[in-house]
């Protein structure tokens, strides 16, 4: 049976994870966390002393996740998305949250005032929204979003349907 690959992209703390997660135990895809794969892996390229984390080697993960990509029916989580190949990806959600809400949920991280004000400014200037309409096709590209709890079940709800939809218009 064919499945969709679906990207989860978004600034940290919009709430990709946990949507991701709970897609994956409702619909039997797979959640794969690129953040937690090149952490296990240790897939990195160096390490960048400003924002002072290490850099990933976006190679190397492309390389990693290609063979499941391939078979299909992955729900792929990373704050970045312009370094996948674009024939990768059914679909993708870039999930938005209001500042005030992302900035306690950043806080609450224990984020330094640096990482919370980059984070902050990322997604007031909708950066990964904007990679991912320049890196994929604009009509594969939908807003999402991640405010309370009603914005995750609606979200669930509808990426469920979605999924629901393709499965039956690829397979029969
Ligand atoms: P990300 O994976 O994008 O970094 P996350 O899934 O870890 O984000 O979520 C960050 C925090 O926000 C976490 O405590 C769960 C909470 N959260 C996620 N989606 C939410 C929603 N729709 N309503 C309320 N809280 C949410």
């Amino acid at each position: 049976m064919q499945r969709p690959n679906i990207l989860l992209t978004g600034t940290p703390g919009v709430g990709k994870t946990t949507l991701g997660k709970e897609l994956a135990s409702r619909s039997g895809l797979k959640y794969i966390n690129v953040g937690d794969l090149a952490r296990e892996g240790e897939l990195y390229d160096g390490y960048d002393e400003e924002y002072d984390c290490p850099i990933l080697d976006e190679d190397r993960v492309v390389d990693e996740l290609e063979n499941q990509i391939r078979e299909g029916g992955v729900i792929v989580d990373y704050h970045g998305c312009d370094f996948f190949p674009e024939r990768w990806f059914h679909i993708v959600f870039v999930l938005r949250t209001d500042n005030s809400v992302l900035y306690k949920r950043l806080e609450t991280r224990g984020y330094s005032e640096k990482k919370l004000q980059d984070n902050i400014q990322c997604e007031i200037f909708q950066v990964l929204y904007e990679e991912a309409t320049a890196s994929y096709k604009e009509e594969i590209v939908h807003q999402l979003p991640s405010n309370k709890p009603e914005d995750l079940e609606d979200n669930i709800d509808k990426i469920l349907k979605w999924i629901e939809q393709w499965i039956k218009d690829h397979n029969s």
